[in-house]
């Protein structure tokens, strides 16, 4: 092949530094002293980001992990080796605090905005390491609302310590093959013994961070009733004082479509000893605090991936020569990037504006109304983000053209990675269902509308009236769709859908509405024009 010509290959900078999108909403959002307080550390985990956990992530996905059913003398050990890359993410991510932050509580509501921000950064050099994350600080939060005693004690010590050999994670085995997202479904029984504590029989068909040191699962206690009543919440110690699995059997590893450096495997529970936690029967609502938690790390690692994508797709954009200009001084492709900035905008706005609820709500400083916009904004924002993140990084990776489309530049790894985050945690219709779920049952909705109408109400700047008029009048079709969905249950479902997703657009502009009269930019046209048809 002759030489000459070599494309420039994009480059990433400080990802902190470099992300206009999360220091806009910070600057505005957090009190300066407690910017000024974190703002090192976000740099410097940016810095990372582009660095060392690059490298890191990078040895995980060349050696991924491997199944050891047996030793070389036919003893069964059910052992998993995952790679110095995959190790080395645990460590760092237990010393930078990526769980810890959140429960130290040193900026008071604030802190889950900063450790969200953390997570942010990791997300898209981790290789998902965040996945184990998500699940440990989803079971932190179970344990720190609904643990007691000394297991208590015991479990958040480990999982929100900063000392790598006394960090744990902690997997979330919900999945059985039967149910799937239907986990009334579930089959794995739990047979109780003398002292309290319970033995597990039964299959798990999809657990991620099978490594962990602990997990949180369901099963039924014998004579139970089926249906969601009848599940009961189990923690599981993976293995036994002796080193042995716990009554596990790993069946194999998922061959899956992406995020291949993590180990998800299938598991066989055969006499594992596990101990109850809540109250009997709950045990669904119950796993509902962790895989809430999940599920707004789920909208994190959503925006996150869009980030990195578009700063991939940005910079190539301002190198490459084509036709005899950069790619950027080509108008139709500086629109289509503007747009993909315009989504990461508002995404972004309401991933962050969800921490800020979730921190309150941590910190006590949540009323009822709080609460509730939490419960609803939660699924809202998971599978908007979700199915936002799936198109935003197809269309970076289109915008390098055949350059995308190759293995060893990282997107085409960074696509498949996140196709799993609109089905991991709920797909988008079971999201859907929860939304419609929070607003018929625990009356949600009103919460929504009240908080809604009120940013809208707050946005006097004549030069927004007109995407603040076009805004009002989506909600009350909104509303009208709402009051509508009850006559007809089952074309209330299948609108569940798209009225899902308009209340994330809703919600998100209201979002950038209020934050463009609060700091009045020049890309104030761009992003209203994109985000209401206004500007
Ligand atoms: C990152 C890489 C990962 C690698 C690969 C992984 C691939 C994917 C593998 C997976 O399997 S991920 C796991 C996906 N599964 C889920 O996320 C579960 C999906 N299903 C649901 O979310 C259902 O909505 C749920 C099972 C939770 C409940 O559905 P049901 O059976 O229709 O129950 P119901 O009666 O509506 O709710 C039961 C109780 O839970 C109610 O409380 P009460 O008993 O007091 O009335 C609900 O209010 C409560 N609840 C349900 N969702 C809640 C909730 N409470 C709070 N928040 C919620 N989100």
């Amino acid at each position: 092949m002759s030489g000459g010509f070599i494309q420039p290959g994009p480059r990433l900078g400080n990802q902190y530094r470099d992300d206009a999108v999360l220091r806009a909403f910070l600057a505005w959002r957090m009190p300066a002293e407690v910017l000024a307080g974190v703002e090192a550390h976000l740099e410097h985990l940016g810095e990372r980001a582009r660095g060392d956990f690059l490298a890191m992530a990078a040895e995980a996905e060349a050696h991924p992990p491997v199944l050891r059913p047996y030793d070389a003398w036919g003893r069964r050990i059910d052992e998993i080796a995952v790679s110095a890359g995959w190790r080395a993410l645990e460590r760092a991510a237990a010393q930078e605090g990526l769980v810890a932050a959140a429960y130290e509580r040193r900026q008071g509501p604030w802190s889950r905005l900063y450790q969200g921000s953390l997570a942010y950064l990791f997300h898209a050099s981790s290789a998902y390491f965040s996945c184990p994350l998500a699940m440990t600080d989803g079971a932190a939060r179970l344990f720190e609302v609904h643990g007691s005693g000394p297991l208590r004690e015991e479990v958040l010590r480990h999982l929100t310590s900063r000392d790598p050999d006394e960090f744990w994670t902690s997997g979330q085995w919900m999945t059985e093959k039967i149910g799937g997202s239907d986990v009334s479904a579930t089959q794995t029984v739990a047979r109780p013994r003398p002292d309290g504590a319970c033995e597990l029989y039964g299959d798990k068909w999809f657990s991620s961070a099978t490594t962990a040191q602990m997990a949180m699962t369901l099963a039924r206690i014998e004579g139970d009733p089926p249906g969601n009543r009848g599940l009961s919440l189990f923690f599981v110690k993976t293995r036994r004082p002796d080193g042995g699995l716990n009554g596990i059997t790993i069946h194999r590893l998922k061959d899956k479509l992406g995020t291949r450096a993590l180990p998800t495997a299938e598991l066989g529970l055969s006499g594992t000893e596990a101990r109850p936690v809540g109250e009997r029967g709950r045990g669904v609502p119950l796993i509902a605090t962790l895989f809430n938690v999940t599920r707004l790390w789920n909208a994190v690692c959503a925006v996150a991936a869009m980030r990195r994508a578009y700063a991939l797709a940005r910079d190539y954009a301002d190198r490459r020569q084509a036709f005899g200009r950069r790619l950027i001084d080509h108008p139709l492709h500086a629109r289509t990037l503007e747009d993909l900035d315009c989504e990461i905008w508002g995404s972004t706005f309401l991933t962050l504006h969800l921490l800020g609820l979730q921190g309150l709500d941590e910190a006590g400083e949540a009323d009822a109304g709080c609460r509730l916009l939490l419960r609803i904004l939660t699924p809202i924002a998971k599978l908007y983000t979700a199915k936002q993140a799936l198109g935003v990084v197809s269309e970076c990776l289109e915008s390098l053209g055949g350059a995308g489309y190759v293995e060893d530049n990282g997107l085409g790894r960074l696509l498949r990675d996140t196709q799993v985050l609109s089905i991991w945690e709920g797909t988008t219709n079971v999201l859907s269902l929860d939304v419609l779920r929070a607003m018929r049952r625990e009356g949600a909705g009103e919460a929504l509308e009240q908080d809604v109408s009120a940013r809208l109400a707050a946005v006097r700047d004549p030069g927004l009236g007109a995407a603040r008029a076009r805004l009002l009048e989506r909600w009350s079709t909104c509303r009208a769709t709402l009051s509508g969905l009850d006559a007809e249950p089952d074309a209330g479902q299948q609108r569940a859908r798209s009225l899902a997703f308009e209340l994330a657009r809703i919600y998100a502009a209201s979002l950038l509405l209020e934050y463009l009269q609060a700091v009045p930019q020049p890309r104030a046209a761009p992003l209203l024009r994109f985000w209401t048809g206004a500007g």
